[in-house]
């Protein structure tokens, strides 16, 4: 059985649907008038092993700041209902991922508890029209959705988008190990208290 959702959000500054699917082959189809992000979010699926699909109208006459935080809450939203129960998985996650001179950690737990520490700073502003200060909204938007804990580090690196692009795929790595099957944990919720 494979474990999809898909997710409608609309409000007065965004319009938004989610689909995926965490057993799927790293497909993506992005529409969301942010080709940086697409870019990104196309890493998480490549390297997360998830089917992602995403139409997203947003505010971008003000900025992309609602539309960045939305999409992240959208795609916690999808991913929380797809896991379902977490019976079986692995819940812990983590990946160091290189590119060039840029290196970053991502280490997460599907808790329940929402929490983001982000320990990254970007040389640059903005990375073409993407202003970085926005990927820090894109994530605690899906961590407060998905009920994840998540740690990300930049470890080291000088070029913004090689630091964006360590980040998102280091990410899709660790979803996937924390959202693979684990054979001896079979029909089991991975915690002592019987519930996550
Ligand atoms: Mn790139």
């Amino acid at each position: 059985m494979q474990r999809q959702a898909e997710i409608e959000r609309n409000t007065l500054e965004t319009r938004i649907r989610v689909s995926l699917n965490l057993d799927g082959t790293g497909e993506s189809r992005l529409d969301t008038g942010m080709p940086f992000l697409e870019h990104m979010l196309d890493q998480v699926a490549r390297h997360g092993l998830i089917d992602l699909e995403i139409n997203a109208e947003g505010d971008l006459h003000i900025d992309g700041h609602h539309t960045a935080e939305d999409i992240g809450i959208a795609i916690g939203q999808a991913v929380a209902r797809a896991v379902g129960d977490k019976k079986g998985i692995r819940r812990y996650g983590h990946a160091y991922v290189p590119l060039d001179e840029a290196l970053s950690r991502v280490v997460l737990d599907f808790s329940g508890r929402p929490g983001l520490e982000f320990d990254v700073a970007f040389p640059r502003a903005m990375i073409g029209a993407f202003d970085t200060d926005l990927f820090y909204e894109f994530f605690q938007g899906f961590v407060n959705h998905a009920g994840v804990t998540l740690h990300m580090d930049n470890l080291r690196g000088r070029n913004s988008h090689h630091i964006a692009e360590t980040l998102f795929k280091a990410f899709g790595r660790a979803l996937r190990m924390a959202l693979e099957p684990d054979p001896r944990m079979a029909g089991v919720i991975p915690s002592t208290k019987g519930s996550l």
